[in-house]
């Protein structure tokens, strides 16, 4: 009988596995390049991430917010270079994934200034440069989020274009579901005859427009972010009305999930424009009974809040049509991606997704799969370990197998 592997030999060897395995990224906020400028790349795009924009105001509470939105991108991005990487260590998660992408193109780190990772940006062109990305973070597919009500975005799927099979569709809700009755103009607008009021031809119209667009999108799932307020049931929500009596039906006709994302509080700072979103803890006791009364829709869940996460795990185990998903925004740090997916692992065994990256920018592909690739690896590790000294070892067939079952998910 061959000696048990070490721990630290296992976490190696998994850590290769997982760097070998092609990920599917199950909630990214990328897109086709065919949609041109709506994809994000490059270093300016890099470091004016929302989540650095937050971080430069904590370094600089001087600044002004209307004179930082008034500057030009490239000032912007200079701007917080010079704060966050060139007068202090750049610690934060946010800033490390800046120099792991840079890193990992080649590019040096501790620079004064932008100029040479500039001048690389601009030998790229896009499409190749998406080939490259997805080369260096080994990445299958990523399920994009697309609203048809963005003025940029909707136009543009009504055109058609030739679609990249990389770049999978996935219908975002919050636009003509979240602050209603705005969803029904925006629905009236399109040509679905919705009322303001809660009437069957406002169900109607909005099942008619969700077929269409899942239709249009070949949407995988449909996804909405919701407050931590979100309750089932309350007849007096129409977002509760909306998701139980229209969204959740034609889930069940397609076949495909519903992703729930629970508990952002919206612009708690409006001068910090996306970056201003907060979290709040949300009610566990809302998505059993959701799972619990509608047994045949399929929930892909992630909660914002630390302390939600341990009751989504339960949650899980009671209901066999919850999935939890990723380590979300606020949570997707090194010190709670290892708590959660220890405890995942310990009361879910396999049967969740560890991690989706929520990129925004392409190359952020790189650095948030670097760093959570290394995380998954080891706690995966620590538990072929802990089944070690039972006398249980993985070989090499169990590891990859497991690996996929992880991180190649298909709704
Ligand atoms: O609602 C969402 O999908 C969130 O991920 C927000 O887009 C958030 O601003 C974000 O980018 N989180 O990482
Ligand atoms: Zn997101």
């Amino acid at each position: 009988m061959p000696a048990a592997p070490t721990p630290r030999q296992l976490e190696t060897t998994v850590r290769k596995a997982l760097d070998r395995l092609p990920i599917v990224d199950l909630h990214t906020h990328l897109f086709d390049p065919a949609l041109d400028s709506m994809l994000l790349w490059g270093i300016d795009e890099l470091i004016t991430y929302h989540y650095l924009v937050a971080e430069v105001f904590r370094a600089r509470p001087d600044l002004d917010y209307g004179t930082y939105w008034a500057m030009k991108k490239t000032d912007q991005a200079d701007l917080i270079w010079q704060e966050l990487f060139v007068k202090r260590s750049p610690v934060s998660e946010a800033c490390r994934g800046i120099l792991t992408v840079m890193h990992a193109l080649g590019l040096e780190t501790r620079v004064k200034d932008l100029k040479a990772a500039r001048k690389y940006f601009a030998r790229q062109t896009v499409r190749g440069y998406v080939d490259s990305v997805f080369k260096i973070a080994n990445i299958d597919k990523v399920y994009m989020t697309n609203d048809p009500m963005d003025p940029q975005e909707g136009p543009q799927w009504l055109k058609g274009f030739d679609r990249d099979p990389r770049f999978l569709g996935v219908l975002r809700l919050d636009s003509v579901v979240m602050g209603w009755p705005d969803g029904a103009a925006r629905l009236r607008a399109l040509g679905y005859e919705a009322d303001d009021g809660l009437t069957g031809r406002t169900f109607d119209a909005m099942r008619r427009y969700l077929n269409d667009w899942c239709e249009r999108l070949a949407a995988r799932y449909m996804a909405i972010s919701l407050p931590p307020t979100f309750a089932y049931p309350d007849v007096h929500s129409p977002v509760t009305e909306l998701m139980t009596k229209a969204v959740f039906p034609v889930a069940r006709e397609r076949g495909i999930p519903v992703a729930m994302m629970i508990g952002v509080k919206k612009l708690v700072n409006p001068a910090l424009r996306l970056a201003g979103d907060s979290l709040g803890r949300s009610d566990i006791d809302t998505v059993e009974r959701l799972a619990n009364d509608f047994p045949d829709v399929r929930f892909l869940i992630t909660m914002l809040a630390r302390e939600n996460a341990h009751e989504l795990c339960i949650a899980a185990r009671k209901f066999k049509n919850i999935q939890p998903f990723g380590c979300w925004w606020f949570l997707n740090n090194p010190s709670l991606i290892l708590e959660i997916t220890r405890m995942r692992f310990e009361t879910l065994g396999l049967s969740f997704v560890p991690q989706h990256s929520d990129c925004r920018v392409l190359d952020q592909l790189i650095y948030k799969w670097q760093h959570s690739r290394a995380l998954i690896a080891k706690v995966l590790a620590e538990k072929y370990a802990d089944l070690g000294a039972a006398g249980w070892v993985p070989t090499a067939r169990d590891i990859e197998r497991d690996l996929r079952q992880l991180l190649t998910y298909a709704p």
